[in-house]
């Protein structure tokens, strides 16, 4: 017995403190303070506010004090403290910090933020501290207790602080680190900028002691006339009755949550008004529990395959797609409020499209809510990219982490028609195996959506193969093609090519594109130039469209993106350049080409 708890201790010591168990759906509902603002920073490359001179980390120490997380200033003149939060500069929440300091544009390491705010906590109530999403490693503290560490740049955490906070002046202190690393997820290698930070909104919510943690209302798989999924309580109340109701829809039940607080939900419909692109409607739907209320606005569609056919809503469909960095140019940086979203999905909407991809890695839960409402279908993805190191378990576990919260989050959004296990990953055993897994974990906790991966493909001539093990359990064949730009000769050369897809699904492609500096002008086998993006959509376009099963394409990409890996100096200047829109939000000629494109091919599919 003493050895087993010697053995627990130890375990307790090394294991690190991981966020909640299992996401607050719907935070943007609850009553809750922003702690948005500024905060106050300091810039610590060596790590020394959180090692000692020894390396090591003051929080495991026996007095668990010395960090920055202390937050202290002096109080007599003989003592020694070398920081201070109150006179460091301020960086904007949220947003990343590369975009506010010239000294920050290309760090990777630890910052410290600092905010204090005020609390009233009221007895009976639970407090959560909620953070939308910070990249890429946070240790969160509060008034010098360590609360954990949360792992991954985007996807929400949060805390139960009801036992820490304070009445009156609080300090949150978080430990933020952005350094790349080959185990994590994404590894150390991405085509886009490594912003850190505290890059979404951050929150306090009060909650009552027993609360709705997360609901499921969907229509139930391929079935249109049953509303589906279930209501979980937390806190020491859980069997409770539930009311649910949907008032526009005529719909109110009565159910009643077991001893855990769960309660699974199936509603027959009469009549409902399926959401869609050209229709996007949303309801408002209340749960109310004896001691809490939520309210959601809420679409219902179905989303299926059948043969080479996507069917949303019985009807066959075509993704007129574009991909999206979660970036907004102009600041060249995270976008920092919903107005950048906006501008984001009106670009994808006056492009023509009815679909976007969300690349690579989960976007704010509010560009979903907003896709939602605008009429934009989506697929969400998470950042199992390029050469993630398919046989250590710790990052598998990372990975289905990002992804299990991903689906969490979203899974009430009429607009998430697919989850996207990854993109562009070399084959290999042990990939097949960490990647058919993931496959397996998005069909297990949401079992109405497609899900799909960027394949790659190879090459046999003029003869263009895809044949990847994966996609045997997938619902789409989806794969990043670069004809014209990394292979294949000038777009006039590319026509010569033709598909052999293994496998007889709808096909979606996930990207082509390439190059165009914005204002730059010569012939169409000038590269960089706008009329060689131009010329290479019009010759794409003409090898796509031979693929029988062609039903989507989410071009690569909507806008110019930052890249470290792009430092031509004329063209480049660290942007990967193929967007459609420029880095100062001008359209360039492609742009036009696929709304052209895309206008044919809505006369096809109505
Ligand atoms: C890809 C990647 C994407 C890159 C793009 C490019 O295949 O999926 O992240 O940015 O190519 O521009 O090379």
């Amino acid at each position: 017995m003493r050895k087993l708890l010697a053995i627990l201790c130890v375990l307790c010591l090394v294991q690190p403190i991981k966020a909640q168990d299992g996401l607050i759906q719907n935070i943007s509902s609850r009553k809750k303070i922003s702690l948005n603002g500024r905060w106050n920073y300091v810039l610590d490359p060596y790590e020394n506010g959180f090692y000692d001179y020894r390396r090591k980390p003051f929080d495991e120490s026996n007095s668990k004090t010395g960090g920055y997380y202390d937050d202290k200033t002096e109080v007599d003149k003989s003592e020694l403290i070398e920081y201070n939060f109150d006179y460091e500069p301020t960086l904007n929440v949220p947003a990343d910090w590369n975009s506010q300091a010239e000294k920050l544009a290309f760090y990777e390491g630890t910052v410290w933020y600092r905010r204090l705010f005020s609390a009233k906590p009221i007895n009976g109530k639970k407090y959560l501290l909620y953070f939308a999403a910070v990249n890429y490693e946070a240790h969160v503290y509060l008034n010098g207790k360590k609360l954990g560490i949360h792992k991954g740049g985007f996807t929400p955490f949060h805390f139960d602080v009801t036992d820490l906070l304070k009445s009156g002046e609080n300090s949150v202190v978080l430990k933020v680190d952005n350094t790349r690393r080959k185990e994590e997820v994404p590894t150390i290698n991405t085509d886009w900028w490594n912003y850190g930070g505290i890059t979404r909104d951050v929150y306090l919510a009060e909650l009552p002691d027993t609360y709705i943690h997360d609901y499921k209302i969907q229509l139930a798989k391929n079935n249109a006339q049953e509303l589906e999924g279930f209501v979980q309580l937390k806190g020491s109340n859980k069997s409770q009755k539930l009311n649910i109701q949907i008032p526009e829809a005529k719909l109110n039940i009565n159910v009643q949550t077991n001893n855990n607080g769960y309660a699974a939900i199936k509603i027959p419909i009469k009549k409902l008004q399926y959401w869609s692109p050209e229709s996007p409607k949303l309801y408002q739907v209340k749960i109310i529990a004896n001691t809490d209320t939520v309210a959601d606005k809420i679409g219902f569609r179905t989303i299926q395959t059948s043969g080479k056919d996507i069917l949303l809503n019985g009807k066959s469909v075509f993704l007129r797609g574009i991909s999206i960095h979660d970036e907004n140019p102009m600041v060249a940086g995270r976008p920092r409020s919903t107005g950048d979203l906006r501008m984001l999905l009106n670009w994808a909407k006056e492009l023509n499209c009815n679909f976007v991809r969300l690349a690579h890695y989960p976007h704010n839960e509010e560009m979903l809510r907003l896709a939602d409402e605008m009429g934009l279908m989506v697929w969400a993805e998470v950042p199992v990219y390029w050469t993630i190191e398919w046989e250590n378990p710790d990052t598998y576990a990372n990975a289905k982490g990002q992804l299990t919260d991903l689906i969490t989050r979203d899974k009430n959004r009429a607009s998430v028609i697919i989850w996207s296990v990854g993109n562009e990953t070399p084959l290999s055993n042990p990939r097949h195996k960490f990647m058919g897994n993931l496959v397996d974990v998005a069909r297990n906790n949401d079992n109405t959506r497609l899900v799909a991966a960027a394949l790659e493909l190879h090459r046999d001539g003029n003869r263009v193969i895809i044949d990847d093990v994966l996609g045997a359990k997938l619902d789409l064949v989806s794969f990043n093609e670069y004809a014209g730009w990394y292979w294949g000769g000038t777009p006039k050369e590319i026509t010569k090519y033709y598909f052999d897809i293994k496998y007889d699904k709808p096909v979606v492609i996930s990207e082509f594109g390439g190059d165009a500096l914005g204002g730059f002008h010569a012939d169409a086998e000038t590269k960089f130039s706008e009329e060689y993006q131009e010329a290479l959509y019009e010759n794409q376009f003409k090898i796509l469209k031979k693929i029988d099963a062609l039903r989507g394409m989410t071009p690569w990409i909507l806008v110019d993106f930052r890249s470290p890996r792009r430092p031509h100096p004329i063209y480049q200047n660290f942007w990967n350049r193929k967007g459609l829109i420029s880095e100062t939000g001008k359209k360039k000629k492609a742009f036009y080409t696929l709304y052209n494109f895309y206008e044919t091919i809505k006369g096809l599919y109505k």
